[in-house]
């Protein structure tokens, strides 16, 4: 199974998350992003979307962090732990892949990006405008605030257990102080963040432990 990937992407900092916390062996091909070579003729004809992670399992080749999460998941952990096979604990679990997909990418991601990327790499190429900025950090702000009302009752945001909402979530959460967007005013997030550290075979990105390490402005 390979998984094209660049090591300081969050979005496969997921799928590399949960394929140690599974114990399931990966085939990485590193693409070098700072050469854009995830827009390549090579690459865009396995993600024409010319984004990582991409999975590509025999035949099957999946081009969405959410998508290989499920697909991991549901091939390789026990029955009903990372995913699930009841329709409405599923359903519970995609609310959460949707949340990441949408207020987590363009609100958290895109300060971090633009902070510490010099980009949103949202599609937009290396553009970045300070209102995009501005956006993105009232959005991330919301967004924790939002996490932060859910997570007050309870240890877990799908299911009462760990499953790949909290990995689909945690990545760009537990990175949004490398968008200037501090998790201090956010006691339950900040707890939330630590349970995901604790879990066995937990393994570490980037700007987890030093949110400045490559700041650009
Ligand atoms: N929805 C996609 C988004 C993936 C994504 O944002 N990938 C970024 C890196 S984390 C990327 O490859 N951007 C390429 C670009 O904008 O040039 C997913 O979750 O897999």
């Amino acid at each position: 199974m390979k998984l094209y990937s660049y090591n300081e992407s969050g979005n496969s900092y997921k799928v590399r998350l949960l394929a140690a916390l599974l114990k399931v062996d990966l085939e990485i091909v590193e693409l070098d992003y700072f050469s854009d070579e995830q827009h390549s003729e090579k690459f865009l004809k396995i993600n024409p979307k010319g984004e990582v992670p991409a999975l590509v399992d025999g035949d099957i080749v999946l081009t969405d962090s959410a998508a290989i999460l499920v697909y991991l998941a549901g091939k390789y952990s026990d029955k009903n732990t990372w995913w699930s096979e009841d329709l409405v604990e599923q359903a519970k679990i995609v609310d959460w892949l949707a949340f990441a997909a949408s207020w987590v990418q363009f609100g958290v991601f895109t300060a971090r990006a633009i902070l510490s990327f010099k980009g949103p790499y949202n599609g937009l190429g290396l553009e970045s405008t300070e209102q995009t900025f501005k956006e993105a950090k009232i959005r991330g702000h919301k967004s924790l605030a939002i996490l932060d009302g859910v997570l007050k009752d309870r240890e877990w945001l799908a299911n009462n257990r760990p499953t790949i909402a909290d990995i689909a979530v945690f990545v760009y959460v537990a990175l949004a102080p490398m968008g200037d967007i501090s998790l201090e005013p956010y006691p339950n997030v900040r707890a939330w963040i630590e349970r995901i550290k604790d879990l066995p075979n937990f393994i570490k990105i980037d700007g987890l432990d030093d949110p400045l390490y490559r700041r650009v402005s």
